[in-house]
Protein backbone atom coordinates (compact mmCIF):
# COMPACT_ATOMS: atom_id res chain seq x y z
CA UNK A 1 0.00 0.00 0.00
CA UNK A 2 1.23 3.46 -1.33
CA UNK A 3 5.33 3.88 -1.89
CA UNK A 4 6.88 3.83 1.27
CA UNK A 5 10.41 3.15 1.84
CA UNK A 6 10.70 2.84 5.54
CA UNK A 7 7.11 2.06 7.00
CA UNK A 8 4.78 -1.16 5.67
CA UNK A 9 0.90 -0.11 5.92
CA UNK A 10 -1.12 -3.25 4.82
CA UNK A 11 -4.71 -3.83 5.76
CA UNK A 12 -4.70 -7.26 7.91
CA UNK A 13 -8.58 -7.64 7.42
CA UNK A 14 -10.61 -5.04 6.04
CA UNK A 15 -11.35 -3.05 8.96
CA UNK A 16 -7.61 -3.55 10.55
CA UNK A 17 -4.60 -1.96 9.22
CA UNK A 18 -1.32 -2.93 10.50
CA UNK A 19 1.65 -0.24 10.66
CA UNK A 20 5.04 -1.83 10.54
CA UNK A 21 8.01 0.59 11.03
CA UNK A 22 10.84 -0.77 8.47
CA UNK A 23 14.01 -0.11 9.02
CA UNK A 24 15.55 -3.18 10.75
CA UNK A 25 19.56 -2.62 10.25
CA UNK A 26 19.49 0.40 12.78
CA UNK A 27 17.00 -1.65 14.77
CA UNK A 28 13.59 0.38 13.38
CA UNK A 29 15.41 3.85 14.56
CA UNK A 30 12.95 6.97 13.21
CA UNK A 31 15.10 9.34 11.35
CA UNK A 32 12.82 12.39 9.70
CA UNK A 33 11.59 10.53 6.51
CA UNK A 34 10.21 7.90 8.44
CA UNK A 35 8.25 9.79 10.88
CA UNK A 36 6.55 11.63 7.54
CA UNK A 37 5.79 8.75 5.75
CA UNK A 38 4.30 7.67 9.18
CA UNK A 39 2.05 10.83 9.08
CA UNK A 40 1.12 9.80 5.73
CA UNK A 41 -0.14 6.18 6.72
CA UNK A 42 -1.52 8.05 9.16
CA UNK A 43 -3.96 9.67 7.08
CA UNK A 44 -4.56 6.91 4.94
CA UNK A 45 -6.01 4.89 7.98
CA UNK A 46 -7.98 8.63 8.76
CA UNK A 47 -9.50 8.94 5.33
CA UNK A 48 -11.29 5.44 5.29
CA UNK A 49 -14.20 5.43 7.11
CA UNK A 50 -14.39 1.32 7.52
CA UNK A 51 -10.67 1.67 9.40
CA UNK A 52 -11.87 0.12 13.00
CA UNK A 53 -8.55 -0.62 14.68
CA UNK A 54 -4.14 -0.17 14.00
CA UNK A 55 -1.65 -1.93 14.98
CA UNK A 56 1.81 -0.62 15.25
CA UNK A 57 4.87 -2.71 15.56
CA UNK A 58 8.49 -3.23 14.13
CA UNK A 59 10.39 -5.08 11.67
CA UNK A 60 12.21 -8.59 12.75
CA UNK A 61 12.61 -9.80 16.48
CA UNK A 62 14.83 -7.51 18.08
CA UNK A 63 13.44 -4.19 18.36
CA UNK A 64 10.22 -2.38 18.13
CA UNK A 65 11.56 1.46 17.91
CA UNK A 66 15.07 1.33 19.01
CA UNK A 67 14.90 5.25 19.41
CA UNK A 68 15.11 8.42 16.80
CA UNK A 69 17.51 7.69 14.88
CA UNK A 70 20.72 9.13 16.26
CA UNK A 71 23.17 9.04 13.32
CA UNK A 72 20.53 12.00 11.74
CA UNK A 73 20.53 13.76 15.16
CA UNK A 74 23.64 14.17 15.69
CA UNK A 75 24.71 17.25 13.55
CA UNK A 76 21.20 18.89 14.23
CA UNK A 77 21.11 22.66 15.37
CA UNK A 78 18.98 23.31 17.92
CA UNK A 79 16.14 25.27 15.79
CA UNK A 80 16.32 21.88 13.36
CA UNK A 81 16.26 19.84 16.46
CA UNK A 82 13.02 21.56 17.67
CA UNK A 83 10.95 21.43 14.70
CA UNK A 84 12.25 17.65 14.24
CA UNK A 85 10.56 16.98 18.05
CA UNK A 86 7.65 18.94 16.94
CA UNK A 87 7.42 16.98 13.87
CA UNK A 88 7.29 13.75 15.87
CA UNK A 89 5.02 15.42 18.48
CA UNK A 90 2.46 15.95 16.11
CA UNK A 91 2.51 12.33 14.47
CA UNK A 92 2.48 11.14 17.61
CA UNK A 93 -0.42 12.79 18.99
CA UNK A 94 -2.62 12.20 15.85
CA UNK A 95 -2.20 8.56 16.98
CA UNK A 96 -3.99 9.51 20.34
CA UNK A 97 -6.29 11.65 18.84
CA UNK A 98 -7.08 8.99 15.42
CA UNK A 99 -10.65 8.35 16.09
CA UNK A 100 -10.29 4.55 16.22
CA UNK A 101 -8.14 2.60 18.90
CA UNK A 102 -4.42 1.81 18.27
CA UNK A 103 -2.68 -0.89 19.82
CA UNK A 104 0.77 -0.95 20.10
CA UNK A 105 2.42 -4.76 19.68
CA UNK A 106 6.72 -3.99 21.14
CA UNK A 107 8.92 -6.63 19.61
CA UNK A 108 11.95 -5.98 21.36
CA UNK A 109 13.19 -2.83 22.35
CA UNK A 110 11.48 0.58 22.98
CA UNK A 111 14.00 2.98 23.67
CA UNK A 112 13.61 6.63 23.51
CA UNK A 113 11.51 7.73 20.80
CA UNK A 114 10.35 3.89 20.33
CA UNK A 115 9.27 4.22 24.00
CA UNK A 116 7.46 7.44 23.46
CA UNK A 117 5.93 6.53 19.95
CA UNK A 118 4.50 2.70 21.98
CA UNK A 119 3.15 5.74 24.91
CA UNK A 120 1.18 7.10 21.82
CA UNK A 121 -0.87 4.53 21.24
CA UNK A 122 -4.09 3.52 23.04
CA UNK A 123 -2.38 0.43 24.82
CA UNK A 124 0.06 -1.76 24.63
CA UNK A 125 0.80 -5.79 24.01
CA UNK A 126 4.59 -6.79 24.62
CA UNK A 127 6.75 -9.27 23.65
CA UNK A 128 8.84 -11.15 25.99
CA UNK A 129 12.10 -9.72 25.09
CA UNK A 130 10.46 -6.16 25.15
CA UNK A 131 12.42 -3.65 26.86
CA UNK A 132 11.62 -0.07 27.46
CA UNK A 133 13.47 2.73 28.14
CA UNK A 134 14.15 6.79 27.82
CA UNK A 135 18.01 6.99 27.39
CA UNK A 136 18.25 10.21 26.39
CA UNK A 137 20.26 11.65 29.51
CA UNK A 138 23.29 9.46 28.36
CA UNK A 139 23.24 11.20 24.63
CA UNK A 140 23.43 14.29 26.52
CA UNK A 141 19.68 15.11 25.81
CA UNK A 142 16.24 15.05 27.41
CA UNK A 143 13.22 12.94 25.61
CA UNK A 144 12.05 14.63 23.06
CA UNK A 145 8.53 13.36 21.65
CA UNK A 146 6.72 13.13 24.70
CA UNK A 147 8.57 10.69 27.33
CA UNK A 148 9.16 13.52 30.06
CA UNK A 149 5.19 13.85 30.09
CA UNK A 150 3.86 10.81 29.00
CA UNK A 151 5.71 7.99 31.07
CA UNK A 152 4.49 9.90 34.45
CA UNK A 153 1.13 9.42 33.19
CA UNK A 154 1.39 6.32 32.85
CA UNK A 155 3.56 5.00 35.38
CA UNK A 156 3.46 7.24 37.90
CA UNK A 157 5.71 10.36 38.28
CA UNK A 158 8.88 8.30 41.04
CA UNK A 159 9.10 5.64 38.82
CA UNK A 160 9.05 8.53 35.33
CA UNK A 161 11.25 10.39 37.11
CA UNK A 162 13.87 7.11 37.85
CA UNK A 163 13.80 5.62 33.84
CA UNK A 164 14.02 9.21 33.35
CA UNK A 165 17.01 10.44 34.56
CA UNK A 166 18.80 7.11 34.89
CA UNK A 167 18.23 5.52 31.44
CA UNK A 168 17.91 1.77 33.18
CA UNK A 169 15.54 0.07 30.58
CA UNK A 170 13.05 -2.20 32.36
CA UNK A 171 12.00 -5.86 30.64
CA UNK A 172 8.63 -7.01 30.04
CA UNK A 173 7.50 -8.36 32.89
CA UNK A 174 8.22 -5.18 34.76
CA UNK A 175 6.61 -3.09 32.25
CA UNK A 176 3.38 -5.04 33.24
CA UNK A 177 3.99 -4.89 37.13
CA UNK A 178 4.24 -1.06 36.11
CA UNK A 179 0.75 -0.66 34.35
CA UNK A 180 2.81 0.20 30.87
CA UNK A 181 2.27 -2.51 28.92
CA UNK A 182 -1.66 -4.67 29.35
CA UNK A 183 -0.33 -7.97 28.73
CA UNK A 184 2.89 -9.85 27.84
CA UNK A 185 3.37 -12.81 25.01
CA UNK A 186 5.84 -15.21 23.61
CA UNK A 187 7.34 -12.97 20.46
CA UNK A 188 5.58 -15.40 18.18
CA UNK A 189 2.39 -14.65 19.33
CA UNK A 190 2.42 -11.42 19.52
CA UNK A 191 0.49 -10.51 16.05
CA UNK A 192 -1.70 -12.82 16.21
CA UNK A 193 -2.46 -11.77 20.13
CA UNK A 194 -3.00 -8.18 18.39
CA UNK A 195 -4.96 -9.42 15.47
CA UNK A 196 -7.29 -11.48 18.39
CA UNK A 197 -7.73 -8.17 20.16
CA UNK A 198 -8.57 -6.09 17.36
CA UNK A 199 -11.31 -8.38 16.07
CA UNK A 200 -13.06 -7.91 19.67
CA UNK A 201 -13.09 -3.97 18.84
CA UNK A 202 -14.75 -5.05 15.67
CA UNK A 203 -16.96 -6.80 16.57
CA UNK A 204 -18.72 -3.69 19.24
CA UNK A 205 -20.56 -0.63 17.79
CA UNK A 206 -18.14 1.18 15.82
CA UNK A 207 -19.41 4.69 16.67
CA UNK A 208 -19.43 3.76 20.21
CA UNK A 209 -15.79 2.29 19.94
CA UNK A 210 -14.73 5.85 18.30
CA UNK A 211 -16.30 8.25 20.74
CA UNK A 212 -15.16 6.35 23.99
CA UNK A 213 -11.72 6.67 22.65
CA UNK A 214 -12.31 10.33 22.58
CA UNK A 215 -13.89 10.32 26.16
CA UNK A 216 -10.86 8.27 27.48
CA UNK A 217 -8.49 10.13 25.41
CA UNK A 218 -9.63 13.68 25.80
CA UNK A 219 -11.59 12.96 29.25
CA UNK A 220 -8.25 12.29 31.30
CA UNK A 221 -6.62 15.94 30.77
CA UNK A 222 -9.65 17.52 32.13
CA UNK A 223 -11.09 17.89 35.59
CA UNK A 224 -13.82 15.02 36.75
CA UNK A 225 -16.94 17.56 36.55
CA UNK A 226 -16.19 18.47 32.93
CA UNK A 227 -14.69 15.00 32.16
CA UNK A 228 -18.04 13.55 33.00
CA UNK A 229 -20.30 16.63 31.35
CA UNK A 230 -18.44 15.33 27.82
CA UNK A 231 -19.59 11.62 28.76
CA UNK A 232 -23.12 12.42 29.48
CA UNK A 233 -22.92 14.22 25.94
CA UNK A 234 -21.65 11.29 24.07
CA UNK A 235 -24.00 9.22 25.61
CA UNK A 236 -26.12 11.08 24.46
CA UNK A 237 -25.23 11.53 21.01
CA UNK A 238 -24.95 7.12 20.87
CA UNK A 239 -28.85 7.68 20.63
CA UNK A 240 -29.14 9.29 17.48
CA UNK A 241 -27.17 6.36 16.15
CA UNK A 242 -28.70 3.00 14.11
CA UNK A 243 -26.16 1.39 15.98
CA UNK A 244 -27.86 1.73 19.84
CA UNK A 245 -31.19 0.61 18.24
CA UNK A 246 -29.48 -2.68 16.92
CA UNK A 247 -27.33 -3.25 20.14
CA UNK A 248 -30.65 -3.10 22.57
CA UNK A 249 -32.88 -4.64 20.10
CA UNK A 250 -30.40 -7.63 19.56
CA UNK A 251 -29.93 -8.06 23.61
CA UNK A 252 -33.63 -7.93 23.95
CA UNK A 253 -34.17 -10.37 21.13
CA UNK A 254 -31.56 -12.74 22.39
CA UNK A 255 -29.45 -12.35 19.29
CA UNK A 256 -26.15 -10.69 18.38
CA UNK A 257 -25.99 -7.78 17.34
CA UNK A 258 -25.37 -6.68 13.26
CA UNK A 259 -23.26 -3.56 13.10
N1 LIG B 1 19.75 5.55 15.95
C1 LIG B 1 20.53 5.17 14.91
N2 LIG B 1 21.05 3.92 14.79
C2 LIG B 1 20.76 3.03 15.76
C3 LIG B 1 19.95 3.36 16.88
C4 LIG B 1 19.41 4.69 16.95
N3 LIG B 1 18.61 5.09 17.94
N4 LIG B 1 19.87 2.26 17.65
C5 LIG B 1 20.58 1.29 17.05
N5 LIG B 1 21.12 1.74 15.91
C6 LIG B 1 21.97 1.01 14.95
C7 LIG B 1 23.36 0.78 15.52
O1 LIG B 1 24.17 1.93 15.33
C8 LIG B 1 23.82 -0.41 14.71
O2 LIG B 1 24.21 0.05 13.42
P1 LIG B 1 25.53 -0.58 12.69
O3 LIG B 1 26.65 -0.39 13.64
O4 LIG B 1 25.17 -2.04 12.45
O5 LIG B 1 25.64 0.21 11.41
C9 LIG B 1 22.54 -1.22 14.52
O6 LIG B 1 21.46 -0.30 14.77
C10 LIG B 1 22.43 -2.37 15.49
O7 LIG B 1 22.59 -1.86 16.80
P2 LIG B 1 23.67 -2.44 17.84
O8 LIG B 1 24.80 -3.08 17.14
O9 LIG B 1 23.99 -1.35 18.81
O10 LIG B 1 22.81 -3.57 18.55
P3 LIG B 1 22.96 -4.12 20.03
O11 LIG B 1 22.09 -5.31 20.12
O12 LIG B 1 24.40 -4.27 20.42
O13 LIG B 1 22.34 -2.97 20.97
C11 LIG B 1 20.71 -1.32 21.60
C12 LIG B 1 20.98 -2.66 20.88
C13 LIG B 1 19.24 -0.92 21.32
C14 LIG B 1 20.88 -1.50 23.11
C15 LIG B 1 21.71 -0.24 21.08
O14 LIG B 1 21.64 -0.24 19.66
C16 LIG B 1 21.38 1.13 21.56
O15 LIG B 1 21.68 1.49 22.72
N6 LIG B 1 20.79 1.96 20.69
C17 LIG B 1 20.50 3.36 20.97
C18 LIG B 1 19.32 3.44 21.91
C19 LIG B 1 19.02 4.88 22.27
O16 LIG B 1 19.86 5.58 22.86
N7 LIG B 1 17.84 5.34 21.90
C20 LIG B 1 17.41 6.70 22.17
C21 LIG B 1 17.75 7.55 20.97
S1 LIG B 1 17.47 9.26 21.32
C22 LIG B 1 14.93 15.87 21.14
C23 LIG B 1 14.54 15.24 19.99
C24 LIG B 1 14.74 13.88 19.90
C25 LIG B 1 15.29 13.16 20.95
C26 LIG B 1 15.65 13.83 22.07
C27 LIG B 1 15.46 15.18 22.18
N8 LIG B 1 14.77 17.30 21.28
C28 LIG B 1 14.55 18.11 20.16
C29 LIG B 1 14.90 17.86 22.59
C30 LIG B 1 15.64 11.79 20.79
C31 LIG B 1 15.25 10.79 21.33
C32 LIG B 1 15.81 9.46 21.14
O17 LIG B 1 15.09 8.57 20.85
Amino acid sequence: MSNFENIILEQLQDSIYCLTINRPKVLNALNKQTITEMAAAIDIVAEDGSARVLLITGSGEKSFVAGADISQMQTLTALEAKSFSEQALATFRRLELLDIPVIGLVNGFALGGGCELAMSCDFIFAAQNAKFGQPEVGLGVTAGFGGSQRLPRLVGRAMAMEMLVSGRMIDAQEALQRGLVNHVYPQAQLLEEGLNMAKKIVKNGPVAVKLTKELVQRGQDLDLENACAMESSLFGLCFASDEQKEGMSAFLEKRPAKF
